[in-house]
């Protein structure tokens, strides 16, 4: 029989293999949280369904197909389809970290359509005109738009989280211009890696969407921005649309993890708040390098800046000659480096062969 030391052992070793093994399998390296749980009832992996086609904590409805060897597919690559798939359950972590591998794959290298979205809202399973799903939703949508409705700056794919209290419809047709919170813009189709978003949820600090697709395991973060209140907890869904164009809209897997914090008072969040966000406001003219394919524009409290487009142009054209000038000052930093030191080698083989010329 075992004592009652090693028994309090065994249940030390369980909770640490249970919390801290989670842990190393969160993808996000610089989370602060105290400790990382999976949910079994909003994660999502092959072969999806049980043998009657079911899964116990998922639905799937509309043209949603799936292949259980390898994907959910929410439309497949044929016109005006649109397909669903929802969890059963709201997701009541307050803190949570959701990361999807997903893959948008239809026979056109160019043009495709219309993209598809990650939904933590309200109602769920109800299909309709946004990306497959219901308009006037409560909570957040984020939209992997792959077709621009009408001509905008930037490219498309473009990635936009729009919040919804139930009372706004969806301007489809601008694809939702001057309703999102927070946007950028993504290589999402014939990438180099696997496509994969990572929605981080810290309440009352920040929500973070990043996305890997150009190296494994190498993310990008598209939006950075103060988190929205979910004033019921939300249920997560995908749902995906084609009208004209078409693409293959798949969901590979869904994992969730509940963040675990320990108490922390207001000013503790206040610091972590500071923290999240000092990166941003810390950037300097030298770091100052924006990346060229993450057309990032977060904006707060949901309202749109009206000076935003020329504003941007203007810091866009400061960033390139600030770059210009720092290219500059790197080649004539190495440049004088290479200079000085090959005279000083000529100077060093000189006098080295007059030495050998005088003992001689
Ligand atoms: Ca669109």
């Amino acid at each position: 029989m075992l004592c009652w030391w090693a028994h309090v052992l065994v249940a030390v070793l369980a909770y640490a293999s249970g919390v801290w093994g989670a842990r190393a399998s969160a993808s996000n390296p610089e989370l602060k949280a105290d400790g990382v749980m999976p949910v079994r009832t909003h994660s999502l992996f092959s072969p999806y369904v049980d043998s009657s086609l079911q899964n116990n904590y998922w639905d799937y409805g509309g043209d949603a197909v799936i292949d259980t060897n390898r994907y959910v597919m929410l439309t497949q690559d044929r016109r005006n389809e649109s397909g669903w798939l929802w969890s059963r359950l709201p997701l009541e972590a307050s803190d949570f970290e959701i990361t999807v591998e997903f893959s948008l794959k239809g026979k056109s290298p160019s043009v495709a359509g219309d993209g598809f979205a990650m939904w933590l809202s309200n109602p769920r399973a109800k299909s309709g005109p946004v990306f497959g799903s219901a308009n006037r939703w409560k909570g957040l949508g984020i939209f992997f738009d792959t077709y621009a409705n009408t001509p905008h700056r930037g490219f498309f794919p473009r990635i936009s989280a729009v919040r919804n209290n139930g009372g706004m419809d969806y301007d489809i047709s601008r694809d939702g211009e001057n309703q999102d919170m927070a946007r950028c813009s993504m290589q999402l189709r014939r990438t180099e890696a696997e496509t994969r978003l990572r929605f981080t949820y810290v309440k009352d600090v920040y929500m973070e969407l990043a996305i890997q697709n150009m190296e494994w395991n190498k993310w990008s973060t598209c939006f950075k921005v103060p988190p929205v209140d979910f004033t019921d907890a939300p249920y997560l869904g995908f749902s995906a649309s084609t009208g004209d164009m078409s693409d293959n809209h798949n969901i590979v897997s869904v994992w969730t993890n509940r963040l675990v914090y320990n108490s922390r008072t207001p000013a503790d969040l206040e610091a972590e708040r500071k923290l999240a966000f000092a990166k941003s406001e810390k950037k300097s003219w030298w770091s100052a390098n924006s990346d060229s394919d993450n057309d990032v524009a977060p904006k707060k409290g949901g309202r749109r800046d009206r000076d935003q487009g020329g504003s941007s142009l203007l810091a866009g054209l400061v960033y390139g000659i600030l770059r210009l000038i720092k290219w500059a000052f790197i080649f004539a930093v190495v440049g004088a480096g290479g200079f000085y030191g090959f005279k000083y080698y000529k100077k060093r083989s000189r006098s080295g062969f007059k030495n050998r010329r005088m003992m001689a």
